[in-house]
């Protein structure tokens, strides 16, 4: 009898945290640690790749986007967050480095509460924005 009530409660107090953690996880659709992520967006395609890999928190990283289509007048910009947290405003701002290929610098913060699913946010000027969710190391 007691072993069957300490199951239940195990069981009970699991849940909330089970059900929040797989309320992050399908949400991830960008494989960073190994490789540049696409996504397609208003006609285009939005690539981004975030180097040096591993890609770490508290790290001098470099941001990259390339788009497929016909050339932006201004350069998109990077907003970084995390899904069902509300973060520091972070926004990597890019310079042209090629017809539509962007780069610039940033760092991704250590999350307090251990969590490590960030969003990049990449915002195409007047067309719109789509997001990158990925796995940082801590
Ligand atoms: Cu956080």
């Amino acid at each position: 009898m007691p072993l069957i009530f300490v199951l239940v409660v195990i069981t009970a107090s699991d849940r909330p945290s089970l059900a929040a953690e797989q309320s992050y996880y399908p949400n991830i659709n960008c494989d960073i640690q190994k490789q540049a992520c696409v996504q397609s967006f208003s006609g285009r395609e939005i690539r981004l790749n975030i180097t040096p890999k591993p890609v770490k928190t508290m790290t001098d990283l470099v941001f990259y986007v390339k788009i497929t289509g016909k050339t932006l007048n201004h350069p998109p910009v990077i907003d970084l967050g995390m899904p069902g947290m509300t973060m520091g405003p972070n926004r990597i701002r890019l310079e042209p480095a090629g017809r539509n290929t962007f780069a610039g610098k940033g760092v991704i913060v250590r999350c307090p509460s251990g969590r490590t699913i960030w969003r990049a946010t990449v915002t195409v000027p007047e067309e719109g924005r789509v997001d990158f969710i990925f796995n940082v190391i801590p």
